[in-house]
């Protein structure tokens, strides 16, 4: 495979290592590495190559590595969530997983010594974690209840795995797609609610009828980073829902692959070169590699309703059947119990399977409707509950610092303590979305929240602390718009009367 790629001199740091060696290079190391130990693993393989594998060094855990999977759709075996329980299970109270906001994934605890054996075992049930860092396509995002949802237009479960089956080989990793200029997001939208962000993917398949035919209307191009935020904007192409969806994105992903910057990697996502380009040329060199002529867009999307959570208790599409939404808060699972016990419901009470959304939440599917009260009284629905109070129930929070180096912030037992205390004190209605995220990249999408909060340092007091920078505005759904940064730098200690005057004031709260 022959990358086109700038002249050397133009190359950053990240683009030269590459190019000395690709990222995928390192799976046929993992024995070798396995042996010797982290603290022997070249520095370049270990804090980034690895990551191309889906393993990712943690400095702020050293020895203890990340391991972030692929689920596309959220739809996951309680078989795989069993054997994702096991893998935590043996690291004792180092062992924690999170869902993420793109329905994956990632568990915390990781040996490389271990590694092999856990890769052995995820292929076992089809899971991998392959491609699913750095400069590769992310895990691929579908409406959480494909195939159950009632009101659905398009199934989209078999078209996201046929996509990461393209981009990855089915499993063992695509060169054609390793070495891309920046990460990129893809997400199938089939339902009417906009379940997965559509307008903050590099290539969000949104449905949309033409000419009587359904199939997606194509954006491209929305992102965020820590410079910029820019909502994906229309291709002015429709694709049926079969096999064109797959090379449109292969497309598309080898037009970025070969022609995106390889400068600057602040100005290296899609959109960048969208720019440069402009959208007329853009779409011709995507036609030339898709192979045929690009059909014009339908003139509407299909999204036209408020997005759902999926919480609680839902009528299926197939009679007699419930999906029941389950409330796991930021996402986070402890240890591996709470996995363990959601793979066995699912076996109970349902048909072996577990949907995960972008909430960062957890849907059983297929409970006949005569079991659904036994389900809601097993113990774990205390943790895990169908009704939580209103500020927890919508409130997302990305890993913060705990485990990320980039963050500014501790965000995840922050943002809980929070919302359960105003949600004590405060009567609300039954939505209030609040997203955290410990630092500008901005992964708990800040700008999608009523209340977005991104983590900086504020000086207080002679002292420099903890703070955030609020933004409002997001709208999600039907229509979504991405909040701005309305006020900056407030220490993290007056946050709690800051919100609590903001969600009287502006989100029409009370006083229990
Ligand atoms: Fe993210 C980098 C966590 C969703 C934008 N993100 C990181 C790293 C890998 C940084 C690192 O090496 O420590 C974080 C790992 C921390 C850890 O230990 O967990 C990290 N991102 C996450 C997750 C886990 C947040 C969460 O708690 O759910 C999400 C994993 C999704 C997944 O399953 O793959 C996650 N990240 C996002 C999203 C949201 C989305 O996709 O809807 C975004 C914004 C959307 C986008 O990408 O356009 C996002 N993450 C970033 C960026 C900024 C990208 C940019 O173009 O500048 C970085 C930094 C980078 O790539 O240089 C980043
Ligand atoms: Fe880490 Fe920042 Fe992403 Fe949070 S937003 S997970 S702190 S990189």
């Amino acid at each position: 495979m022959v990358i086109a790629v700038e002249p050397q001199t133009k190359l950053n740091k990240f683009e030269k290592f590459k190019a000395e060696k690709d990222g995928l290079a390192v799976k046929d190391e993992l024995e070798h590495f396995a042996q010797i130990g982290w603290e022997a693993v070249d520095k370049t393989d270990l804090e980034h190559r690895l990551k191309w594998l889906g393993i990712f060094f943690r400095p702020v855990t050293p020895g203890k590595f990340m391991l972030r999977l692929r689920i596309p759709s959220g739809v996951i075996s309680s078989q795989g969530m069993r054997v994702l329980a096991e893998i935590i299970q043996r690291y004792g109270d180092d062992g924690s997983a999170d869902i993420t906001t793109r329905q994956n994934i990632q568990l915390r605890g990781v040996r490389l010594e271990d590694i092999p054996d856990i890769f052995r075992k995820l292929n076992a049930v089809g899971l991998t974690s392959i491609q699913s860092g750095m400069d590769n396509v992310r895990n691929i995002t579908g409406s959480p209840i494909a195939g159950i949802d009632g009101d659905e237009l398009i199934d989209t479960r078999e078209l996201a795995q046929k996509v990461q089956d393209a981009i990855t080989n089915s499993g063992q990793g695509n060169p054609a797609f390793t070495n891309l200029p920046r990460k990129f997001n893809i997400a199938l939208e089939g339902g009417r609610d906009n379940s997965i962000h559509a307008e903050i993917n590099d290539i969000a398949f949104v449905p949309a009828y033409r000419e009587g035919e359904l199939g997606f209307n194509v954006l491209v191009g929305g992102f965020f980073s820590a410079k910029r935020c820019a909502p994906a904007i229309p291709l002015h192409a429709w694709v049926p829902p079969n096999e064109d969806v797959v090379t449109l994105s292969c497309a598309i992903l080898a037009v970025f692959r070969d022609n995106g910057s390889r400068a600057n990697r602040q100005k290296s996502r899609l959109m960048w070169l969208i720019d440069e380009w402009g959208m007329d040329k853009f779409r011709a060199e995507v036609e030339k590699v898709f192979g045929k002529e690009l059909l014009s867009a339908a003139p509407k999307d299909e999204m036209d309703w408020d997005k759902r959570d999926c919480l609680g208790v839902n009528p299926q599409k197939q009679a007699g059947y419930s999906y029941v939404g389950l409330h796991v808060p930021v996402g986070r699972f402890d240890d591996a119990e709470g996995m363990f016990e959601l793979a066995r419901l699912a076996e109970v009470y349902g048909q072996g399977e577990l949907r995960l959304t972008v909430e960062q939440n957890v849907i059983i599917p297929y409970v006949a409707n005569e079991n659904v009260e036994t389900l809601l009284a097993e113990p774990i629905l205390q943790q895990y509950a169908i009704a939580p109070t209103p500020l927890v129930r919508s409130l997302i929070s990305c890993t913060g610092s705990q485990f990320c180096n980039f963050a500014l912030v501790e965000t995840k037992q922050r943002a809980l303590n929070i919302a359960r205390n105003l949600d004590q004190k405060l009567e609300i209605g039954d939505r209030l979305r609040i997203h955290w995220t410990g630092c500008p990249n901005s992964c708990g999408q800040p700008q999608v929240a009523d209340i977005g909060l991104m983590g900086t340092k504020v000086r207080k007091d002679g002292k420099t602390v903890e703070g955030v920078d609020l933004y409002m505005g997001g709208t999600v759904g039907k229509d979504a718009k991405l909040g701005t940064c309305v006020r900056k730098g407030i220490p993290c200690d007056e946050l709690p009367e800051v919100l609590e005057e903001l969600m009287l004031e502006k989100f029409g709260a009370t006083a229990k």
